[in-house]
């Protein structure tokens, strides 16, 4: 207690404590509260990251929670988040993150502010434990020290809070001594939030050099040993406005559940053939590229893809045939799933009776590059026909052989299907739905793909018109999508158009319609146009 208090009965400690609550609460502007809670986290932040960038394999808590809501969110929110925020879902979420821990650190600073600061530390004591609870319960294989950059972060946080206080129990400060509390305490919040930006920085770039970017431009393609040639023109329908055949990899949708993407140095990594086999392999990078080389076409297909959606792209992959691979290691009788398992915790898993001679491969190329970082260097799972959430492990460190009844993979576990052939499908790319056009002949044109049954016939139904054939491109094989077109003679008005595709065993694509969840969507692509 300072002698010159305002009032100072030194021996009745009740009224002292309601002074002091007085103080607290209409003394200090809780704006300074809202201040040095902000701080505080940021500072919490800061220096977790920096202990997260001194080793591989810790990350920081704001990522690890992260994981955790990737992981469990519902379906529905997750369907949600996708068709809100499309691919940048991932930088929602983490700004979801950001969003929630201001509001709570600025509830804790203004807490701290006044005598019922006990309640501040224990709030930043339950930060630091939901950080470490979310570093030892996510997919990855982390070591009891993720826990670290969580503890040593709440730590921090609840020092800066402390020594942001404005009034101490011990030294009550006077009414004209608040000028000089706001000074000392804008420097110290200052002084901190320097050291948030300066811990913040330096973690950011410690975690930044574990990046393979470099390494991966530096690294060639491997060579195939029958390359194949280029597409034929005939592939093209030569129509604007439609989808290229190949999808350049700058622009080929990208689906996955890591916050961040995994950073794979070739230089040792492996990939083990494990489970029920006959004897487990383990190859180095250049052990792996000293199989037999192919090249296949296959457009890749995303479950979550909705009717008319884009979450499907065409490539030119380059990598080992996986039925090679798996006749190294010599497939027990009674195995019938094959596990392929990522380096951040992620499984797929698919029926042997998939390996039924199609070019299911360990890719290592796509469209002449190697992988990019996004879809999975240095290796990744590409099976045509099947959607990539039970095929197309990226990030590949393990392929297991295993059983249905022993083993659920990833999303088999939150309920979507287990065995998941890809669905005979067709999208309208031009016109644009709700597009304006010119009467006179307007060409109508698309991609329909069934990947390894083919695409025998595309057809389009203007309003209530009869079902017309449009014209085909080439088909390239059976995996990949084909491009069709129609020449319409559009009159004025507004108009309905459809499309169906028929696939290579004859079968219509079904006019029912569901959702993705949970074996894909059916239904048919159908826009409005309006003709002037
Ligand atoms: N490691 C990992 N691999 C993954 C996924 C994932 O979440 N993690 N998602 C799968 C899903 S659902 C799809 S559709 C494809 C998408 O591959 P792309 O991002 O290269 O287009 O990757 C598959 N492989
Ligand atoms: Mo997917």
């Amino acid at each position: 207690m300072s002698p010159d208090a305002p009032i100072a009965p030194s021996d009745t400690t009740d009224d002292d404590q309601e002074h002091h609550d007085e103080a607290a609460t209409t003394g200090v502007p809780w704006v300074m509260g809202i201040v040095a809670g902000l701080i505080a986290a940021l500072v919490g932040l800061g220096v977790a990251e920096l202990v997260a960038g001194m080793s591989a394999s810790l990350q920081s808590p704001v990522l690890d929670v992260g994981d955790r809501v990737v992981d469990s969110v519902p379906n529905s929110i997750k369907e949600l988040a996708i068709d809100w925020f499309g691919t940048n879902d991932k930088i929602a979420l983490l700004v979801g993150i950001a969003a929630i821990l201001a509001v709570y650190a600025a509830v804790l600073g203004v807490i701290a502010q006044t005598r019922r600061w006990p309640f501040a530390i224990v709030g930043i004591a339950l930060f630091g434990v939901v950080g470490a609870y979310a570093s030892q319960s996510t997919r990855r294989d982390v070591p009891w020290y993720g826990i670290v950059p969580s503890i040593v972060g709440a730590v921090a946080a609840g020092v800066v809070l402390w020594m942001l206080r404005v009034h101490r129990h011990d030294d009550e400060p006077a009414n004209d001594d608040r000028s000089d509390d706001r000074r000392s305490f804008l420097l110290a919040a200052g002084g901190f939030g320097l050291l948030a930006v300066f811990t913040g920085s330096v973690g950011r770039w410690l975690n930044g050099r574990n990046s393979v970017s470099g390494q991966r431009n530096e690294l060639g393609v491997p060579i195939a040993r029958d390359p194949l040639p280029d597409a034929p023109d005939a592939v093209r329908i030569g129509v604007d406005g439609v989808e290229p055949f190949y999808t350049p990899n700058s622009d080929f949708y990208r689906i996955d559940t890591a916050l961040t993407v995994p950073q794979v140095s070739v230089d040792g990594w492996t990939l083990r053939i494990t489970g029920m086999v006959d004897e487990e392999i383990e190859l180095t990078y250049d052990e792996l590229l000293e199989r037999e080389i192919v090249e296949a076409d296959i457009t890749l297909s995303c479950v979550s893809n909705e009717i008319g959606g884009n979450l499907l792209g065409n490539a030119r992959w380059t990598g080992v045939r996986l039925d090679d691979l798996l006749a190294e290691a010599g497939i027990a009788a009674d195995a019938d799933q094959i596990v392929g398992r990522s380096v951040d915790g992620y499984t797929c898993g698919f029926p042997t009776a998939a390996l039924d001679g199609r070019n299911a491969l360990v890719a290592v190329a796509m469209n002449g590059e190697p992988l990019p970082l996004e879809h999975g260097y240095p290796a990744r799972l590409i099976v045509p026909g099947l959607y990539g959430y039970v095929s197309a492990t990226k990030w590949l460190e393990e392929i297991e052989l295993t059983r249905f009844d022993a083993f659920d993979q990833y999303w088999v576990e939150r309920g979507w299907v287990e065995d998941a052939p890809i669905k005979t499908q067709s999208r309208i790319d031009t016109p644009r739905g709700l597009q304006t056009v010119q009467a006179g002949t307007v060409p109508i044109a698309g991609a329909a793909w069934a990947q390894t049954r083919g695409i025998e016939r595309v057809e389009i139904q203007i309003d209530d018109g009869e079902w017309v054939e449009a014209r085909l491109a080439d088909p390239l094989n059976d995996v990949t999508w084909r491009q069709w077109s129609y020449a319409w003679e559009a009159t004025p008005g507004r108009h309905d158009i459809r499309v169906r595709a028929t696939d290579g065993t004859g079968a219509i694509q079904t006019d029912e319609r569901t959702e993705p969840f949970p074996s894909g969507a059916t239904g048919r692509h159908q826009i409005v146009v309006m003709v002037e």
